[in-house]
């Protein structure tokens, strides 16, 4: 078996006009639309004349806003330092944070760490190149020509709520000099080459494993409103079952334990990090697949996307069962509670190390694309989807809660976990892409749990228009 690279398509197409453009990497990723081409909705409107100037009304704060390039036509072809991203609160402009990810022309990122680091040949804002900022980040609708000082060229990006038309704008400017910057770095990495740990810290989580392995093994959201980093409370992601050979031989799937990555590319940038991660199974001490695998992880301030496309070349031969994928959490998580699409938020469905009643009774028979924690620690939302959807024939709520087990490999005894049980096809499939997103904040009431959810469920629309210049 091995894994290997899934990266986001991109995936947008430009019209003459106002066009809305195929903006969330996130959206673009989810299966399940016709794969990505669902995704691009061409709006055409007819573009109101003059231009109004309008408040920003857009409320959401979760959402980053990922973008080709090609559509920002009267920037291409501008050296990188010379653009920035700014947004007008009344009569205020300010550079807010965002990068340009570089794309070489066959499509992958050029990294800037790591041994697949290496630039991309056109160093300007060339078609394939990224943008990414978040929506929160936006400001009002400029109508009159007072462009920042020194602009030469200006590209309006227009962002929309589809669920209430509420908007809000940002302006990719070109400047006759040196661009200005906003000083805010929202996510950072830090590796210690030492340890062989890499943490990923943002304003709402501090996030770590060790940076030879694919799980983490640390999760820390921020305490409010003082912003420190609050407990640790993962013991570690867990992916396990079991592999049932033709004799009916059976052999443990410790997914998580027996997956090992080694880093290739890495872009840390003020509101994301690219993560490119090579990696193989050692299925056992004499039964080592090596593939030539990747997995391009991408984190923000309140999440991390993993697809993770998996090959099983004797897949006709193969059976996966009892399989789980969850977090195991550690005891600083009792109080916490977890949820689901099947199963609404309940008090009694608490970590404290026992099985509850409610907890016993839990809708274990529905499918479901969501589950969540929710406590004074944080709260975490976990969405998975396969690609393709018959890939996997159920997944489930699955949540324990029990001190007693012992569960090695892992540093807490006990298992005090929710995520999903897997039920795989009599029959799996050869090939299939898992995209698992987890999102960590500091605060979220169940109630809110939409906010997490519209992300991928009700995208928000971008459509650009160029302002100044040719
Ligand atoms: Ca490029
Ligand atoms: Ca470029
Ligand atoms: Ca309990
Ligand atoms: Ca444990």
């Amino acid at each position: 078996m091995r894994y290997s690279l899934a990266q986001g398509g991109s995936l947008l197409r430009a019209q003459p006009g106002y066009c809305l453009v195929a903006h969330h990497q996130a959206i673009l990723m989810k299966p399940g639309r016709s794969h990505f081409l669902a995704a691009i909705l061409i709006l055409g409107l007819v573009l109101p004349s003059p231009f109004q100037a309008e408040i920003k009304t857009i409320q959401r704060v979760d959402d980053p806003v990922v973008m080709e390039s090609r559509v920002l036509t009267a920037l291409l072809k501008s050296p990188l330092d010379r653009l920035a991203l700014v947004a007008r609160t009344g009569e205020v402009w300010a550079p807010i944070p965002f990068q340009i990810d570089e794309k070489k022309p066959d499509g992958s990122y050029a990294f800037t760490f790591g041994p697949l680091a290496g630039p991309d040949p056109d160093p300007t804002l060339d078609a394939n190149d990224e943008l990414v900022f978040m929506v929160k980040d936006t400001g009002d609708r400029v109508e009159d020509q007072k462009w920042p000082e020194a602009a030469e060229a200006v590209m309006e990006i227009e962002v929309r709520d589809p669920k209430n038309g509420q908007k809000g704008w940002a302006y990719l400017v070109r400047f006759s000099g040196p661009a200005p910057r906003s000083q805010d770095d929202y996510i950072q990495v830090e590796t210690d080459p030492a340890s062989n740990y890499r943490k990923i810290i943002t304003y709402e989580y501090v996030m770590g494993g060790p940076s030879n392995v694919i799980y983490p093994d640390y999760m820390a959201a921020r305490e409010l409103p003082n912003g420190r980093p609050g407990v640790d409370v993962l013991d570690r992601l867990k992916m396990r079952g079991e592999f049932v050979l033709p004799m009916g031989l059976s052999i443990p799937l410790i997914f998580d334990e027996m997956a090992k990555s080694k880093d290739k590319g890495l872009i840390d940038g003020p509101v994301r990090v690219l993560l490119l991660a090579e990696g193989y199974l050692e299925l056992a001490k004499f039964i080592k697949i090596k593939g030539e695998g990747y997995s391009l992880i991408s984190y923000y301030v309140n999440h991390m996307i993993w697809p993770m496309a998996m090959e099983l070349p004797m897949a006709r031969l193969l059976k996966i069962e009892n399989f789980y994928g969850y977090l195991d959490f550690n005891q600083n998580v009792f109080g916490s509670c977890s949820f689901s699409a099947a199963n609404p938020y309940n008090k009694d469905v608490v970590f404290d190390g026992h099985m509850s009643e409610a907890e016993k009774k839990l809708d274990t028979e529905t499918n479901i694309d969501w589950n969540a924690g929710f406590g004074p620690q944080g709260a975490i939302i976990h969405r998975l989807y396969f690609d393709p959807r018959p890939a996997v024939s159920k997944q489930l709520h699955y949540f324990i809660d029990d001190a007693t087990i012992q569960d090695p490999p892992e540093d807490f005894p006990g298992v005090f976990g929710a995520g999903y049980h897997l039920v795989f096809p009599e029959e799996l499939l050869p090939q299939s892409t898992v995209y698992q997103y987890y999102y960590f904040l500091s605060r979220l009431r169940p109630e809110e749990v939409s906010r997490i959810l519209d992300i991928l469920d009700h995208p928000v629309e971008v459509r650009v228009k160029a302002r100044v210049g040719p």
